[in-house]
């Protein structure tokens, strides 16, 4: 035999997985985009104090090991009123323009979770909301992260979370993820049962997966968690957590303005997107069963070396080469 040819079962081999909970602690592989202190676009670059508070909000997640608590962070005036202005302009847009799920569970937090508009809620106390509701956790991270890794986190129902704000200068929309976007944007949906599911499955799809395909599998990731649509009762309505967190976003989506293609994954998978500024194309899903269903006959199709399914009584991976 040819000592060259390798075939692809024994070149995916080699890609390292997380296969147990705790291995997340080395899936924290940062993309260095958008940061304060190398973007000069960034409305926080020529603020001092913003990117002192940034770089000191960063460490809590580069400490961070599995199963610790989640430091808590106490907000600044400054920061809560961010919040809070970011809050009252998208709570008057969600009765409208959120899926029911979202509205259904953002008033779960309002009442059980200490959400408001004078307070930041903790992201400790927020994933034990999660852990609760659907099995989901947080745990902090500094960045944006690369898409392996992040993918890797949501195959054990994990969400790396981020934990400082956007920059008060620009409340409406940021290209980078904050504790708005996290809380306000991520967190109502993954207590919802069914999109818990399905973000799981995205995250286990991924595992093992060549760069070409992580590359698909994130741009799927982005025009459903991040910025998918939904029809409920002959209305689009938004489910995506990028949208939901951002006002100027929000009413750009339920606009004429973009374009709206019907979800299809071999489609969706190949679209061009931009990550700094609000989205020219948006895809809408009959419903997240529908999307589920479509999900498992794309991801079916990817050639791995291995299946993989989560066993959630050892929180670890279990691979099984019967492919
Ligand atoms: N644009 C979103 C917001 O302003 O809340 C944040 C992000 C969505 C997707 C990536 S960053
Ligand atoms: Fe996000």
């Amino acid at each position: 035999a040819d000592l060259n040819v390798l075939n692809q079962k024994d070149l995916k081999r080699e890609i390292w997985i997380p296969t147990h909970i705790a291995d997340l602690d080395k899936c924290t592989h940062l993309v260095t985009k958008f940061e304060p202190e190398l973007d000069s676009d960034h409305p926080g670059f020529t603020d001092m104090n913003y990117r002192a508070r940034r770089a000191q909000i960063a460490d809590i997640a580069f400490e961070y090991k599995y199963g610790q608590k989640i430091p808590r962070v106490e907000y600044t005036e400054d920061e809560i009123r961010t919040w809070g202005h970011v809050y009252r302009h998208l709570k008057e847009l969600f009765p409208a323009y959120a899926c029911k799920e979202h509205n259904d569970i953002f008033k779960l937090l309002e009442k059980e979770c200490g959400y408001s508009e004078n307070t930041i809620p903790q992201l400790e106390d927020v994933s034990n909301f999660l852990k609760r509701k659907t099995g989901w956790q947080l745990r902090p991270v500094a960045g944006l992260l690369l898409a392996r890794d992040f993918l890797a986190s949501l195959a054990f129902r994990t969400f790396q979370c981020t934990q400082y704000i956007r920059h008060g200068s620009k409340p409406d929309h940021s290209p980078e993820p904050d504790c708005i976007h996290e809380l306000i944007g991520h967190v109502p949906m993954l207590a919802d049962p069914i999109f818990a599911q399905f973000s799981q499955e995205l995250g286990l799809a991924s595992l093992g997966a060549s760069d070409e395909d992580i590359e698909r599998f994130a741009t799927l990731y982005w025009f459903t968690v991040e910025f998918g649509l939904c029809k409920q009762n002959g209305d689009i309505k938004a489910y995506g957590a990028g949208t939901l967190s951002s006002y100027g976003e929000l009413q750009h989506a339920m606009s004429e303005n973009p374009e709206k293609k019907t979800f299809d994954p071999s489609v969706t998978a190949v679209q061009q997107y931009t990550d700094q500024d609000l989205q020219p194309v948006y895809f809408v899903t009959e419903s997240f069963e529908n999307m589920m269903e479509k999900m498992r006959v794309y991801a079916a199709s990817i050639v791995r070396p291995y299946n993989v399914r989560y066993n959630p009584y050892t929180q670890s991976i279990e691979t099984l080469d019967d492919k």
